[in-house]
Order: C-alpha cells, then structure tokens, then sequence
C-alpha cells in the first residue's frame, strides 16, 4: 500500500485551499461551507419554532419572522440540500469511486467553488437589516415585485450565482463519468452513489436553467419595468409558478437522489451483503430522473390551473411512489438475512430510511387533487417535507460525515458522540414534524407566526418544541463530535469498515494524487458491494 505523499488537508496552506484544483480539497470547502450554513439556518428554525410555542407575538416582529424563514428555507435547500452532496461528497467521492484522478476539468470545478462562495457572501450580506429578504424562498409574485418583499434583487443574484456554479458542476461531473473511469469500471459496476450523483446532475443541467430564468423575469419587473408577470398590463403570475416549479420539483431529487446513494453505501456495507437489487436500483433512479420533470403542477393545485392538468399531474405524483417504493424494498431486502452491524453510521442510515417511508407515505395524499385542496398551505405540508427532505437527508447526510470521515480527515469520528447524537437527533425530529403534521390537518396555516388560542393546538405547539430542542441538541452533539474527531480522533486505517470498494482501497486520508499516475487496477469481478466474508470489525 502506497503512503500518502503530503498530508493533503489540515498540511495544506492558506495558499494550496485558495488556489486548489483538487477536487477533494474542493469538495471539503464545499462540506463545511454548507455545514456551517446549516447551523445558522437551523438556528433560525429554531426560531421561528419558538415563536410558535405560544399564541400572540414573542420573540420576533413579524416582518423579521419571514426573513428568518425566507433564509431558512432557502439556505437549506441549496447550501444543506443542494451543495453539501453534489459539491461537497460529489467532488469528493466520484473521482476516487470510478479511479480517476481528479474531475474532468479540475479548474472550471474551481470556477464553480468560486461561484458559490460569492452566493454565500451574498447570503451574508443578508444578514444586515436594511438587506433582508422577506419573500419566502418560493419567491412568488405579485408579492416579491413588491416594495415589501425586501431586496429581491440580491436573492436573484444569489440564484444566478448558485446556478452558475451548479451548470458548471453538472458538465464536469457528467463529463468526468463519461471520459475519466478506470478500465474495469461499467455502468453496473458503478456505484450507486455515482448513479444517483450523475442522474442528479442531469437534473440539474436541464433545470437550473428554467429557475435561472422565472428568477430573472422577476428582477426585471421589479427594477426595469417589464409586465411578466403582472396582469394588469397582459402578464401573468402563473408563468413564475409553472417556470419556477419545472425546476424545484426536480430539485427535490437532486436533494434526495444523493443520499439514496449514500443509504446504497451503507446499508450493505453494515449488512455484509450486496446490494439487493441492484439494476433495479439503477432503473428506478433513472426513472425517478425522467418522471421528475413531469409533476410540477402539484404544486399549483390550488394556483387555479386546469382540471386536465391537475389530473394528469396528480397521477404522475403517484406514479413516482414506484421507483421509490423499489428502492424502499431493496434496502429492506439487502438488511434480510444479512449480518447487521449497528454502527453509528448504520444507524443513522436506517433513520434516514425510516423518516424517507413516513415522508414517502404521507406525500401521497397531497398528490391527490381532492385531498390536497384541504392541506395545502396548511403545517401537514412543512411537517411531510421535514420528513421527506429535512430529516431523510439530514440523517443520510450525518450518516455520510460519519462514514466518510477516516477518508476525508484520517480520523475516525467518535462512536459514543455519534450513537447519541443519532437518537436525539432520530427522536426530536419525529416529535417536532409528526406533530406539525397533525396540527397542519387542523387546520394551522404554515408560515404564520400567530395562531388562535385553541387549547389543542397550543398543546400540539408546545409537544413541537420540545422536539425541535431536542433536534437542536442532538445536532450540537454530532458538531461536537466532528470537532473532536478532527483534533482528537483516533488514527483511521485505510478500510474501517471492510468496504469494497475503490475509495477504501487507498490510504487515510485519501493522497492527494488518488491512486497515483495509474489508473487502479480493477479486477474483472469488481463490485463495490462484493460483501459475503464475516467481518472483523
Ligand atoms: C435543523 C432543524 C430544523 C428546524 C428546527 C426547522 C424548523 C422549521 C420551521 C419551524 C419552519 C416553519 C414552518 C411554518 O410555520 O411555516 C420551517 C420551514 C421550512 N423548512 Fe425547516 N427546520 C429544520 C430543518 C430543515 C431542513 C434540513 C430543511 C431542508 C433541507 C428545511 C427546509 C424548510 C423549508 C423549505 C421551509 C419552508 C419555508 C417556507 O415556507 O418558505 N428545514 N422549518
Ligand atoms: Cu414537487
């Protein structure tokens, strides 16, 4: 086994970070970028949490209520959701799963960080009051052209710069994909992770385009004068809607596809089995990629679209719920029989999993025109994609750090911290959204700071915050954890957790040439997920 030549990371100078081309050093800027993001953005939902504990106003007026919302929303969408696994583990893991040396164009990848660390200045200059943005990260006209809205102008450019960056990564993964995978390297011996990673892209480079664009019209009514979307001179709001959802439904998937892949990662590696279905598992990520872009209607089924539309939409919603439920099957079937070790990112893993089913299964009532006209706008809404999105993913994305940690720092991540932030973090998020959820059926409307002094709800809000602390301290718990294993962690071996495949095959922390001026040498019978001998660990 080769020595790593440099120590790649926490060595590294100020100048090697700023200038750095390497797409694992890009991808960690991107993972604590977004990390931190998360923090503040958690924190403001802990806010707005805790204004809703009691009826009447509290702790914040209500026009700072919604900037707090509108960066909460939006922040988490595209720094936690969006930038943490395509830019964060996307530029980390790709090359070294297919045994390429770096990405396709390791300098434009440079470009890209760019891009978003000026979007995330942006989102700083948020921060200062007269810049606040207090439209919802939806954005919707009439109400964003407005003088009320804050400044529309910076969250445009905010979009541009995030979409930006996002074109650029999409075309060099898709290309590094295609060109740089080592020989031995084929579509079914890919790693889900990178299937998952590559469908995500594809959204991305036929999407981001269209939000780019509903975002610009925006700014131009705004500021230049220009009747997109205003009907009083033949403009027409709906346009916003429909070009603004084209996109951010399918976004949904590039959120949630990346940490299917690392739910595929863990899952047989701690069950000590291949990965159950496995084609299937390919064919229903590229199902879910194609279908993803016919669905968008489903959130305008209150916006006054056509009924045609509206049933065509709602049964494409459901049809969706295939693929998912294919993918729900082979975890499961993976874990039958298997030798499942508990281990934390395991267990987070399997958390992810189970707020995905709850998500998964309380969507399928919104998809259903008749159902949906009740909750629409209603908190059964925001505590549905906390599941689905929030938690699915944030559980998935715990359990990734935790996994991937030895690779990326040559430390192992404490256990103990993360057993335990794992349960709070599990059992706070299922008593703050479930409750949500049965406050929004209700009848409590999302993103209202105030609510009527009916007992019950009170009782309901209260059981929420109570949650959400808990939330809010299992997360402090698994900081704690990443800060401890970085400077006091133990020494990792290069393969902890006897994975199969080719990122583990190299040392800890991961050289900063990969796998040297080669490409590995892959076996002909390579699969990532060739488990079978007991483990040792
Ligand atoms: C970290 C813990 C979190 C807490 C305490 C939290 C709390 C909240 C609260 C209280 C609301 C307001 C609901 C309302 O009254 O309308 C909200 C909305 C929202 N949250 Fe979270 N949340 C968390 C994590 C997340 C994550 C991880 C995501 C996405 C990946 C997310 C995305 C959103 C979105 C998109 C909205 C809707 C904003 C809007 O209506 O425009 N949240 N959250
Ligand atoms: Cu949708």
């Amino acid at each position: 086994m080769r020595e790593a030549i440099s120590v790649p990371y926490f060595g590294a100078s100020l100048k090697e970070w700023l200038f750095t081309t390497d797409h694992k050093k890009i991808g960690i800027l991107y993972l604590s970028t977004a990390y931190i993001f998360f923090l503040v953005a958690g924190f403001f939902g802990l806010i707005i949490r805790f204004e809703q504990t009691s009826p009447g106003i509290q702790l914040v007026q209500p026009d700072f209520y919604n900037y707090l919302l509108t960066g909460h929303g939006a922040v988490l969408l595209l720094w936690w959701a969006i930038a943490s696994h395509i830019g964060g583990f996307g530029n980390f893991l790709l090359p070294l799963m297919i045994g390429a040396k770096d990405v396709a164009f390791p300098r434009l990848n440079a470009l890209s960080w760019w891009a978003f660390f000026g979007a995330s200045v942006l989102v700083l200059l948020t921060l200062i009051p007269g810049n606040h943005i207090k439209m919802m990260w939806t954005g919707y006209p009439p109400y964003s052209a407005s003088g009320d809205a804050g400044v529309t102008a910076l969250y445009v450019f905010i979009i541009h710069l995030v979409g930006v960056s996002s074109i650029a990564t999409a075309v060099n993964f898709i290309t590094t994909y295609i060109k740089m995978r080592a020989p031995g390297i084929n579509f079914w011996n890919t790693n889900m992770f990178v299937h998952c990673l590559i469908a995500a892209n594809v959204i991305q480079l036929v999407g981001v385009p269209s939000l780019a664009g509903a975002v610009t019209m925006l700014l131009l009514d705004k500021y230049l004068g220009t009747n997109f979307y205003n009907p009083a001179k033949g403009g027409d709001p709906l346009l916003y809607q429909n070009v603004f959802w084209f996109y951010s439904h399918p976004v949904v998937y590039v959120q949630i596809l990346p940490v299917f892949g690392f739910f595929s990662e863990i899952v047989p590696t701690f069950a000590r089995r291949p990965l159950f279905g496995y084609k299937s598992m390919i064919f229903a990520v590229w199902g879910i990629t194609l279908l993803s872009f016919e669905v968008w209607i489903h959130h305008m089924f209150v916006s006054g679209v056509p009924d045609w539309a509206r049933v065509i939409m709602s049964y494409t919603t459901i049809l969706i719920a295939v693929p998912t439920g294919i993918k729900i099957f082979n975890w499961i079937g993976t874990l039958h029989g298997g030798a499942i070790i508990l281990r934390s990112p395991m267990l987070y893993a399997l958390g992810g999993i189970f707020m995905f089913l709850i998500g998964g299964l309380t969507g399928i009532p919104n998809a259903m025109v008749a159902i949906d006209l009740g909750i629409s706008d209603s908190l059964f809404i925001v505590g549905h994609f906390h599941y689905v999105l929030g938690m699915a993913l944030t559980l998935g994305l715990f359990g990734a750090i935790i996994y991937w940690f030895p690779k990326m720092t040559g430390k192992m991540y404490p256990e103990n911290l993360g057993k335990v932030s794992f349960w709070l973090t599990f059992i706070g998020a299922n008593l703050f959204y479930f409750f949500q959820m049965v406050v929004g059926m209700l009848g409590n409307p999302r993103r209202y700071p105030d609510y009527p002094p009916i007992p019950e709800w009170v009782t309901l809000h209260n059981i929420q915050t109570v949650g959400a602390l808990i939330l809010g301290l299992g997360v402090l718990v698994f900081t704690i954890g990443i800060l401890k294993g970085l400077f006091a962690g133990e020494k990792a071996p290069d393969n902890p957790w006897q994975s199969q495949s080719l990122e583990w095959q190299i040392p800890s922390p991961a050289p900063v040439d990969n796998f040297g001026e080669e490409h590995p040498k892959v076996e002909p019978d390579y699969h990532p997920y060739k488990y079978g001998a007991p483990p040792v660990f």
